[in-house]
């Protein structure tokens, strides 16, 4: 029967082929039949973490935009708008004292349409704006609202079905004052001339000045401007229609400064002001005018996000968001939300980070709290490097430049970090040359500050942090990339990495401090609140030498390097011992361990043993005991855990094949951790497995860690008939592939720069590998099944697949 219709479809799938478009054919809307609510801070919920006061409606409700400088959060109200604005830079103390996102303004815009029908909201995905519609006393009204990248500039363009009945008063607040002798002291005033709303100050903590202008553009009727009233506000009388643009800056500037000066005060030039930035953008983009603007946006935007498209269900309800997730939540677990999550997570991943912008944070670039939970940082052992997962196996490899650029602001401190970290432990290994110590970062980290390895984390949070410059490479084939910042970062990482080592007998090498991250002894009472578990050679730390080491040697091959130190690190990968199996067939996380779970919470969050599965390579199919032992621990640790704890899970499922588990992982991820505006919660909102996710369905899809192109290598019984197209394999490969039963049915591929392309086919034949230009091309298959021939810089080849 699969065979049947496996054949049957391929004559329908070759004239195709070479036509391949990659964008989604469905419209992905995350979208609600009624407005957020905004009851406003509750100081008595902790939820937010820590005691902080904790919005509800702000986190499970509005939705949010961003270009990555900015972000907001648009809650689509009627009476009155609410429309909260973060900017990446904005930092004040917080309570890790490493500088910590905090809310930048609150934009107010007051319509009074208190019984709107036929009401909708809906962040479109596939352009990447936000339309808010509704009809009060037979008008029609519609906003819309999208974060420019190219201009950074926010727009909100209001219209109505009839001429002159846009009436409103903008106003604009600047969140969480406080005088000198306060914490996160932070002062400000709110201004406003003619058309112009300007909200301005300081924060104390690292000499900062922020701006924000609302420029109000009205297209008929009248403005007015009123600074009577304790919020100054600009009134709106009988417009045709109105564009708001918005922008915001600050004086922080992303320099080896700011990471090396220890002077908090001193880390930016407080007598710099971000005025005449803010207000060229401003007048720029009013000078461009709502269309282009929205043009240049959907251009900007779309070349990004449609370069892949994901079908994983035969049909898209049309349901609202909320409703869809509640029905999911109780029971009816349709793979459509899972596919909107796949396409929702790569829109955050675009929206919250950009070439110029800082990298993606722990809540990507959206925080209207002024104590953001954990500070809304970089967080360095798994978080931050999860954000980045999908970026490259999902065709936006762009939006990973921001970390390169905010790396090599911070490595001149990573260095002094690592001499430091190796004359504290290791100081028999210590460099002559400070530059012999290499680079190390550790997990707390910010805009401002970055932090060390050690306590509960081991330096192989390094590792975790070059893994990706090797993926970014891996999956680009970028050689200057490679050249000139993907081989120094890792060189200088296993340079690191290769002093935390210390031989043992029998001339095994362990890094010495080593943690597996978070997990702490069992105090006395028998719950998990004992310290942190520091000893040597942990499964995390070893292997992310191994990974380090071995991404080197890749490099070091490719660049043609002969240098002595790659000696030093072949001869240290053969004393790693980085795996070891346990009395209940697991991995151990550590060696001191015995039968699973011996040391430490059984259940833990972390599950960072299996780092070498996932993001790392070392646990493949080439060692299936290794596999094996990688799923009892999977079984044992359990599918249930925090938010980007099952981001973690689900690609690690992936990873040993099982896509059962794998999409299990995701459904509990849907409903236990994901709010009515699809963002996910650790809790609270953190962006990280929001990311996460994406990159776990890709691996479900498409795997090419182990030297071949694999298909479907985790798929699960839901997603049994499905397409993908432009899915990114090692070597820059754009793949596509559609399957019907469980049975492919087409495979094309896009060559972006040539060479060797090799692909497992387990349970078909191929019958011709056929190019666009109509060429039947060669290809040899092995006994693996492995599919081989040569493609060409921009080929397109199609495979026709014969059972
Ligand atoms: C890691 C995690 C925490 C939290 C923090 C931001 O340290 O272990 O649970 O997600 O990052």
């Amino acid at each position: 029967m699969k065979i049947l219709i496996a054949i049957a479809l391929i004559p329908f799938i070759l004239p195709e082929a070479y036509s391949q478009t990659t964008a989604p054919n469905r419209v992905y809307e995350v979208w609600d039949d009624r407005p957020a609510q905004n009851r406003g801070p509750d100081y008595s919920v902790t939820k937010g973490g820590r005691g902080f006061p904790f919005d509800a409606d702000w986190e499970e409700q509005a939705y949010p935009i961003g270009n990555g400088y900015m972000g907001a959060m648009v809650f689509g109200r009627t009476d009155t708008e609410r429309i909260q604005l973060t900017e990446s830079t904005l930092a004040n103390e917080n309570p890790y004292r490493r500088g910590g996102l905090t809310n930048f303004a609150e934009i107010y815009l007051q319509m009074n349409h208190h019984s709107p029908q036929n009401y909708k909201r809906a962040l479109n995905l596939n352009d990447g704006i936000l339309i808010v519609s509704y009809e009060q006393d037979g008008i029609n009204y519609s906003r819309e609202y999208f974060a420019n990248y190219p201009e950074n500039v926010i727009v909100v363009r209001l219209s109505s079905s009839e001429k002159d009945n846009i009436s409103l008063t903008v106003s604009a607040e600047i969140p969480y004052l406080r005088s000198a002798l306060e914490t996160n002291t932070r002062t400000g005033r709110t201004e406003v001339e003619d058309d112009l709303i300007t909200l301005s100050g300081s924060i104390d903590y690292f000499s900062l000045n922020y701006e924000a202008q609302i420029k109000v553009i009205n297209d008929g009727g009248e403005i007015f401007a009123c600074n009577d009233n304790r919020n100054a506000e600009i009134r709106v009388v009988n417009a045709d229609s109105v564009v708001l643009v918005i922008s915001a800056g600050t004086n922080y500037e992303l320099s080896p400064n700011l990471f090396l000066e220890s002077e908090k005060t001193k880390k930016l030039d407080g007598d710099v002001f971000p005025h005449e930035a803010v207000s060229a953008r401003i007048s720029n983009a009013a000078r461009m005018g709502y269309k282009s603007l929205r043009a240049s946006h959907r251009k900007d935007y779309q070349q990004i996000f449609s370069r892949v498209n994901v079908e994983l269900s035969p049909e898209a309800p049309r349901k609202p968001t909320r409703l869809l997730l509640e029905q999911y939540q109780s029971g009816n677990t349709h793979p459509f939300l899972e596919e909107l999550m796949f396409h929702f997570g790569r829109y955050l991943l675009i929206a919250s980070s950009r070439e110029g912008t800082l990298p993606s944070g722990l809540q990507g670039v959206w925080s209207n709290y002024e104590v953001t939970p954990w500070s809304g940082g970089y967080w360095h052992n798994i978080n931050v490097q999860m954000n980045y997962w999908g970026a490259f196996n999902t065709n936006m490899a762009e939006t990973f430049i921001p970390y390169v650029e905010f790396f090599k602001a911070y490595y001149p401190r990573a260095r002094q970090i690592a001499t430091w970290y190796i004359n504290r432990h290791q100081p028999q290994n210590l460099a002559e040359d400070e530059l012999g110590n290499g680079w190390a970062i550790g997990t707390g980290s910010s805009a401002y500050i970055i932090g060390s390895p050690g306590g509960h984390s081991g330096p192989g949070t390094g590792g975790l942090t070059s893994k990706m410059f090797w993926d970014y490479y891996d999956f680009t084939r970028d050689a200057a990339f490679l050249r000139d910042v993907a081989y120094p970062a890792i060189y200088g990482m296993s340079q690191f990495l290769s002093k935390t080592l210390k031989p043992v007998d029998g001339g095994l090498l362990l890094v010495d401090p080593s943690a597996s991250p978070e997990i702490r002894v069992m105090d006395e009472r028998g719950g998990f609140g004992g310290p942190h578990y520091v000893t040597k050679g942990t499964t995390f730390d070893q292997g992310l030498v191994w990974e380090t080491h071995n991404d080197l040697l890749k490099a070091a091959d490719i660049l043609g390097k002969d240098d002595p130190f790659l000696d030093v690190v072949r001869d240290q990968i053969a004393r790693l011992d980085p795996i070891i199996i346990g009395a209940s067939g697991q991995i151990k996380e550590f060696r001191e361990e015995n039968e699973y779970g011996e040391i430490g919470d059984h259940h833990h969050r972390h599950i960072s043993h299996l780092c070498p599965l996932y993001p790392g390579t070392l646990i493949n199919s080439s060692a299936p005991e290794w596999m094996e032992g990688a799923r009892v621990v999977l079984d044992k640790r359990g599918n249930r855990s925090t938010g980007w704890g099952l981001a973690h899970r689900m690609n690690l499922r992936a990873r040993i094949k099982d896509g059962e588990n794998a999409r299990e992982v995701l459904s509990i991820l849907i409903k236990d951790r994901t709010l009515p505006n699809l963002w996910t919660v650790h809790p609270p909102f953190q962006i990280d497995a929001n990311l996460g996710l994406v990159s776990g369905v890709a691996e479900m899809l498409i795997q090419s860690h182990e030297g071949f192109i694999e298909l479907l290598p985790a798929l699960p019984s839901a997603w049994e008939t499905g397409r993908f197209e432009g899915l990114v394999a090692r070597g820059n490969f754009e793949v596509s592939a559609a399957w019907q039963e469980a049975v492919l049915t087409s495979i094309d591929l896009v060559s972006n720069v040539g060479g060797p392309c090799s692909i497992r086919l387990e349970d078909a034949g191929v019958d011709a590998i056929i190019d666009d230009a109509g060429n039947d091309i060669e290809f040899s298959r092995n006994t693996n099944n492995i599919i081989k021939f040569h493609t060409r810089p921009e080929g397109r080849y199609s495979i026709e697949i014969d059972y």
